[in-house]
């Protein structure tokens, strides 16, 4: 019997030893140490053996599993190293590839523009305000000293919601609930950022949807010349600082007096060319003095303090100063047109 072990034991150690997959070693381990294998047959046939054969035959089985065990181990431990050798060595990478660099994004050229103005508005002391684009009849309107049926609403015909609510027409919302939450306090100075909406049809300069920035300066003796001194300061840091203005009179119901401003053309500095045709000027910004029934009703005594407010159209402004000649390529996104303005 111990003969019979010895036997098993060379045979297992050599076909082990000749495995070349895990799997066939797998196969070898079962074969051998499994319940249905010879040494487990051996070793349940020990009952028919005398007294004195069972420990030695005992002892030599069990340095024979012993030995089957530890060589299907070593054999198993060698096959995965050789097998992570042969991964590694599949895997190898090129460091010295040149990598691939991810698309980079930029900040839209219409954002550019509103925060370049910004900049210029804080520079002079004023917050940054922002309200709603969805907004009451009376915050677009009403408190503007448009009243129901007041002939101007038919100049900004407008999205309405309900009767009562309506997308916005211009940014002055923001400006009149700046006054009421500020309750009477001075001074207010406050550029009004924002997407306006009116019922246009789009062409090359026109949009239904456009932005605008609007201004607001209220305190004691705030007169007309803050109003130019103000606006002549942001043209000369937007435009250059051998930029000019001039002021036309005008009417918009919320202000009093009210007034254009043209600046100097930044394309022939005033001589005359295509982009202002042959004036000289262009027409960028609408002012004025807050009209006194506008700074009553939102809780500013008039016969206390003054205000002026301007407002301008971001898009027609970067059109401007970029070359731009439709305003509907803000809107599209087309990568061509964007990659244009990454390095402004
Ligand atoms: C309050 C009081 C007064 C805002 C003003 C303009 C003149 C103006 C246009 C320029 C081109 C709109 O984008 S545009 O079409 N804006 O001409 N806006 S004064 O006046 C206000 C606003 C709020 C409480």
């Amino acid at each position: 019997m111990k003969d019979k072990l010895l036997a098993l034991q060379d045979e297992a150690l050599k076909l082990l030893e000749q495995a070349d997959s895990l799997s066939a070693l797998n196969d070898l381990r079962v074969k051998y140490l499994g319940k249905k294998g010879p040494l487990t047959e051996i070793l349940r046939g020990m009952g028919a053996l005398s007294a004195e054969e069972r420990p030695v035959i005992g002892q030599v089985a069990n340095e024979v599993r012993s030995a089957i065990e530890n060589a299907v181990q070593s054999k198993q431990e060698a096959l995965e190293a050789a097998e992570t050798q042969k991964r590694l060595m599949s895997e190898t990478i090129d460091v010295t590839l040149p990598g691939r660099a991810p698309g980079k994004g930029a900040v839209h050229p219409l954002n550019k523009v509103i925060e370049e103005i910004e900049d210029i508005f804080l520079g002079m002391g004023f917050k940054v305000a922002e309200g709603p684009e969805v907004e009451q009849d009376y915050y677009n309107f009403e408190a503007l000293n448009l009243p129901q049926n007041h002939p101007a609403r038919d100049m900004q015909d407008s999205f309405y919601v309900t009767e009562e609510i309506l997308m916005r027409t211009h940014t002055s919302p923001v400006q009149v609930r700046t006054m009421e939450s500020m309750k009477g306090e001075v001074p207010v100075k406050i550029i009004c950022p924002g997407r306006v909406y009116r019922r246009d049809d789009d062409d090359a300069t026109h949009s239904h949807m456009f932005t605008q920035i609007e201004g607001l300066v209220i305190d004691k003796h705030i007169r007309m010349s803050d109003l130019k001194g103000t606006l002549l300061q942001f043209v000369q840091e937007m435009f250059g600082p051998e930029t000019r203005i001039r002021m036309r009179p005008s009417f918009f119901p919320f202000t009093e007096p009210s007034a254009e401003v043209d600046v100097s053309c930044m394309m022939c500095k005033g001589s005359g060319c295509r982009v202002c045709k042959q004036t000289g000027w262009l027409e960028i910004l609408g002012s004025g003095m807050v009209h006194p029934r506008v700074l009553e009703m939102s809780g500013y005594d008039p016969k206390v303090y003054s205000g002026f407010a301007f407002g301008m159209g971001v898009e027609r402004i970067a059109m401007l100063k970029y070359g731009i000649d439709d305003i509907r390529h803000f809107y599209t996104n087309d990568i061509r047109f964007l990659k244009q303005f990454v390095h402004i």
